[in-house]
């Protein structure tokens, strides 16, 4: 359970066959007892709900004015979700060497712990701030916006923000970001998109990455990608692999789309 934002807590459906013989050999007292705490259970569910709409709200409040700010500046902002070990950082290392100056750039990392993935950022050649959520499974959009100010980023900037490696609660939380993009390597399964479809219901591309790995997986792309699409029909997808270079031109040649509109809208608000 998360401990930050409380997310989930009251919703969970246990169910399956070893729940329905428990509840059949059950005794009356148990039952009853089940009942009572069922009741004590949905008093605090409402307490809940209202806690998360509280924590999103605010949060809501924050990723405007990130959004504001990052829109006045013509600043292209992504943020990367995913499990952790699809090939977040690896990808965006390789973006960076492969931008190669050209394009004025920062990173946010995030990860409960640690500044490892800072650290390879800053040794790719690009400013890095590493956050750490400590317990917390998400970056949230007052961090980012802090974040932020101590980059001193520049006009026209690439934005990339890596959130913490997990496919459940980043999905709720916007930062202010233009995009989510969210990356599924080809070594998780090709379900994860209907086993955690709010993720990619929220992001507006996917990236299935680790594809130089087909050849040795059981893993059917196609397949992976409909049920993305099942979720989400708008989804963009491109299939890469950050180690050996598939995909990548297409990937950049997106980021760069973006961050020339960002620059051009920046230009209609003055
Ligand atoms: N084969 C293969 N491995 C990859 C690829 N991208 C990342 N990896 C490996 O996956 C592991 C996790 O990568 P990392 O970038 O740290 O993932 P993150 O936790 O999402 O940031 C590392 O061992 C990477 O070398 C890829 O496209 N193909
Ligand atoms: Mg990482």
């Amino acid at each position: 359970m998360c401990t930050t934002c409380g997310c989930g807590i009251g919703q969970a459906l246990i169910g399956g066959h070893a729940l329905q013989r428990s509840r059949q050999h059950g005794g009356q007292m148990h039952f009853r007892a089940r009942e009572a705490n069922e009741h004590v259970a949905d008093a605090g569910a409402s307490r809940i709900v209202k806690l998360e709409q509280d924590i999103l709200a605010k949060n809501n409040g924050y990723a405007d004015a990130n959004r504001r700010y990052l829109s006045e500046q013509g600043i292209f902002a992504l943020n990367l979700v995913s499990s952790p070990g699809s090939g977040k950082t690896t990808l965006l290392v390789k973006t960076i060497a492969a931008l190669n100056g050209a394009q004025p750039l920062a990173v946010i990392e995030g990860d409960q712990q640690t500044d490892n993935d800072a650290a390879r950022i800053r040794s790719a050649g690009a400013p890095a701030i590493q956050i750490n959520t400590g317990k917390g499974c998400h970056l949230d959009a007052q961090m980012v916006g802090q974040a932020m100010q101590q980059l001193g980023l520049q006009d026209g900037s690439l934005l990339l923000i890596e959130n913490v490696g997990n496919l459940v609660c980043p999905a709720s939380f916007d930062l202010g970001e233009a995009h989510k993009v969210v990356i599924l390597s080809v070594t998780e399964g090709e379900d994860k998109p209907l086993k955690y479809p709010d993720m990619f219901r929220a992001a507006d591309i996917m990236l299935l990455n680790k594809c130089d790995l087909l050849p040795h997986l059981v893993f059917d792309a196609d397949l992976a990608i409909e049920y993305a699409r099942r979720i989400n029909p708008q989804l963009q997808v491109i299939r890469i692999s950050a180690t050996s270079g598939e995909g990548m031109a297409e990937w950049l040649g997106w980021v760069k789309d973006g961050c020339r509109n960002a620059v051009a809208a920046k230009q209609h608000i003055v």
